[in-house]
């Protein structure tokens, strides 16, 4: 699996390698190591953007470039560690790789001679390569008959949402954005979260194009956008339904296009009905004129790209909301324009090959039970049966999951056994019997595909492993052959994966990885003016958009786009809000990816602490200065956090920037102590943003 193919363009005695961006970004960059030998070993010294690749085009974000400081960071771990102190307190000893795979493997067979569903995988997109994500791991998980994981943590609320309305997870390429004359954000932080979008914005802006962010928050990409309509969290579904009501009132509507290629217009126009301005300025929180202004602007302004993100689907609705707003387009006809239509993600026009990959055939007949990642807290503590093992790898779930009091609890348990395949001592490594260490991505092969743009981006090696770590991958393959699993699959390297990553049809027929791994990326085979629903041509059962969606109908939903208020909703007359009046959202810090990164010195310096940011008019009702100490609080727990008092947060819904280890919190706490779980209405996913707290000032500024 090592450097055998690496791309060497010799500068002296420094070489290029290509390599890929692994973190979980729709811009899933090209990337440049330059590394240099030293004394018979590789150091890598610089990462930059690949300046060829189209939507790299040369920069990488200021996380990514500071990979080198992830990679040579002291605070690695290098060595596998064993627990010696209480779950939690982060106190392990060195061991050897086969002593702490043996006491795995013995520990794993024990429970799974009882019940192997009792063993648990519970990952995420750490890295989101093919090879170290799913690969190895699902081929494991299956012979050993661990339970499923149902990996809703991020995008299935909006991801299914989109597949019952249009088919599938694609939409408008980002190499068409600067085509575009109206862009609208909507819950979308481009400039921290996808970055290389947000340029392919400008382009579009100097050429004279509106720019208009949809977000309670007032987001560095809200800021530098000609307008920002600050909703209330939650309320998305009811502003898209309000812009139906005017378009169909005014009758702006591309009535070819709603007739060759649309399901269920009249079913759709009943109940966009029920929508006038001032009765969705009421529940958004803004005033009818900007729903009227906003849909006079998208009929008259063509094309128009939407740019949907995850943002705006974690509260109840969420699912809803997607959909409401994918119908959009197709009422307009904006999808005509390969610069129009709605970009929520792409990740659906790779045919990956899960068969080849995860090798289902291992599981015999077994059929496990499955495990939502985002109610982990709940199931560590509650499921039956039980839960005896977790195996965590790409994810930090003490960090990042909803209501983490219980899942920290869940993970405290003596009986509970627990291994962690880690770079660093996270929140939730610290609960761990066993951390193995993990190479990242400048020390292994990797194959990637991106959920924001058309292109699979190949990762080679850079470096040797640092220290004893191993490609995830190798940890899965050597405790496979611990466990005596002798399927020939478990002795595939990490190129024979790569290379059987996609199926050779469709968008990757003629995905070669050799070829890939040496140019470093290649497009899919889709035509350059990508416009996927300028003639319909949608993957829903019907080809058509379905604004009435019989599937939805078939399991007991709503077939048509609904508003559903959230389930802790500010501003009503319940008990909750009159206890919890501010709505609290957790959107990610620029500077941090989820939880990774926030261990990076000068990312966190960057940074600082962890932070509220409330309404000038909410804070002065709370006594609340800038500066002031604060504690913010609901039924399922309490945090101190430093507060900001401005404007950015519109009133009644306060922000606190994430995703922050807890052990670099003063109270060892994060945002997500407060989080619930609660799930979405479509995607069984966490509703982050559906949160009401209330806050106190505990200590003013000195
Ligand atoms: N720098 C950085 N980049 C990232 C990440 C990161 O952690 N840091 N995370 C990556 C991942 S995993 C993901 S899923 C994406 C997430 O990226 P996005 O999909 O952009 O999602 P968020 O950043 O959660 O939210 C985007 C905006 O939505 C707003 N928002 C919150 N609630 C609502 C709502 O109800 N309605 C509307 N209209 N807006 C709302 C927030 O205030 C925020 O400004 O970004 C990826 N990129
Ligand atoms: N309050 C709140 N909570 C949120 C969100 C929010 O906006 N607000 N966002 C949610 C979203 S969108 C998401 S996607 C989830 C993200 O949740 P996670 O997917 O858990 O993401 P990270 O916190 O970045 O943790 C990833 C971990 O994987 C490790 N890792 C990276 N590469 C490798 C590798 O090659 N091998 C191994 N073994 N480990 C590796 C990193 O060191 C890191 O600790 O969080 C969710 N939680
Ligand atoms: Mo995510």
């Amino acid at each position: 699996m090592m450097p055998s193919a690496l791309q060497a363009e010799p500068i002296a005695t420094e070489t290029i390698v290509r390599a890929a961006c692994p973190h979980d970004c729709p811009d899933t960059c090209a990337m440049l190591v330059t590394v240099r030998e030293e004394n018979g070993r590789r150091v890598a010294i610089k990462v930059v953007g690949d300046p060829t690749h189209p939507t790299t085009a040369g920069t990488l974000c200021t996380k990514v470039s500071r990979y080198l400081e992830r990679t040579y960071h002291a605070d690695r771990v290098l060595h596998p560690l064993k627990r010696v102190g209480a779950k939690g307190a982060g106190r392990f000893v060195r061991v050897s790789w086969d002593d702490a795979l043996s006491d795995i493997a013995a520990r794993l067979c024990a429970i799974a001679a009882r019940d192997p569903e009792r063993i648990v995988p519970y990952s995420y997109a750490g890295t989101m390569g093919l090879v170290q994500g799913e690969g190895m791991a699902a081929r494991f998980l299956h012979k050993l008959g661990a339970s499923f994981l149902d990996r809703t943590i991020c995008s299935s609320a909006g991801g299914e949402a989109l597949a019952y309305t249009i088919g599938t997870k694609t939409g408008t390429d980002i190499e068409q954005f600067q085509n575009s004359k109206l862009i609208l954000f909507w819950g979308c932080n481009a400039i921290a979260s996808n970055l290389h979008l947000w340029s392919r914005a400008q382009e579009a802006k100097r050429r004279g194009a509106k720019l208009i962010a949809i977000d309670p928050y007032r987001s560095l990409t809200a800021e530098k956008c000609h307008q920002h309509i600050a909703l209330m969290p939650g309320t998305d579904a009811a502003f898209a339904l309000g812009v139906m009501y005017v378009l169909m009132q005014e009758g702006w509507l591309d009535r070819d296009y709603i007739e060759r290629y649309t399901l269920g217009y009249n079913a759709l126009a009943e109940r966009a009905a029920e929508f006038d301005p001032p009765r969705v300025a009421a529940i958004c929180g803004i005033s009818a004129g900007e729903v009227e202004e906003f849909a006079r602007e998208y009929w008259q302004t063509r094309p128009a790209a939407i740019r949907l993100n995850y943002g705006m689907q974690r509260a109840r609705g969420g699912g809803n909301a997607v959909r409401a707003i994918a119908c959009l387009p197709a009422l307009t006809g904006h999808w005509r324009d390969a610069a129009g239509g709605v970009l929520l993600s792409t990740s659906g026009v790779y045919p990956i090959d899960t068969n080849a990959l995860y090798r289902p055939e291992l599981l015999a007949g077994k059929k496990p039970r499955t495990i939502n990642m985002s109610t982990i807290g709940h199931d560590l503590n509650h499921a039956d049966p039980p839960i005896d093992a977790v195996i965590v790898y790409n994810s930090n779930p003490v960090a990042v999951t909803p209501q983490s009091g219980e899942v920290a609890r869940g993970f405290g348990r003596e009986d509970l056994f627990t291994v962690v395949l880690e770079h660093f001592m996270t929140d939730t490594a610290d609960y761990a019997d066993y951390v193995l260490p993990a190479t990242t991505q400048l020390e292994h092969v990797d194959v990637h595909r991106s959920y924001g743009h058309l292109y699979v981006v190949a990762n080679n090696a850079a470096i040797e492993p640092l220290g004893e770590a191993l490609p995830n991958s190798d940890i899965f393959r050597r405790l496979a052959a611990k466990m005596g699993f002798e399927d020939p699959c478990f002795s595939e390297t990490d190129d024979e994966l790569a290379a059987q990553a996609f199926k050779p049809q469709g968008a990757t027929a003629s995905y070669d990885w050799q070829a890939v791994k040496e140019s470093g990326w290649q497009r899919l085979d889709l035509p350059a003016q990508y416009a996927p629903f300028a003639e319909g041509n949608f993957s829903t059962p019907s080809g058509r958009c379905e604004f009435h969606s019989e599937q939805l109908a078939r399991i007991g939903q709503d077939p048509l786009p609904a508003h559903i208020a959230p389930y802790e909703e500010a501003g009503r007359d319940t008990a909750l809000s009159q206890r919890y009046p501010l709505a609290i959202i957790s959107p990610p810090a620029r500077n941090f990816l989820n939880s990774t990164f926030a261990n990076v010195i000068s990312l966190r310096a960057v940074e600082g602490e962890p932070t509220i940011e409330i309404h000038p008019r909410d804070a002065q009702a709370r006594s609340i200065v800038d500066g002031s100490r604060v504690r913010v609080f609901n039924d399922r727990g309490s945090i101190d956090l430093l507060a900001r008092v401005t404007d950015r947060a519109r009133p009644g819904c306060a922000v606190a920037l994430s995703i922050w280890w807890k052990k670099f919190a003063r109270d060892g706490k994060n945002i997500n102590e407060l989080t619930s779980q609660a799930l979405t209405d479509i995607g069984r996913a966490p509703t982050f943003y559906d949160c009401l707290v209330e806050v106190e000032a505990t200590r003013s500024p000195a």
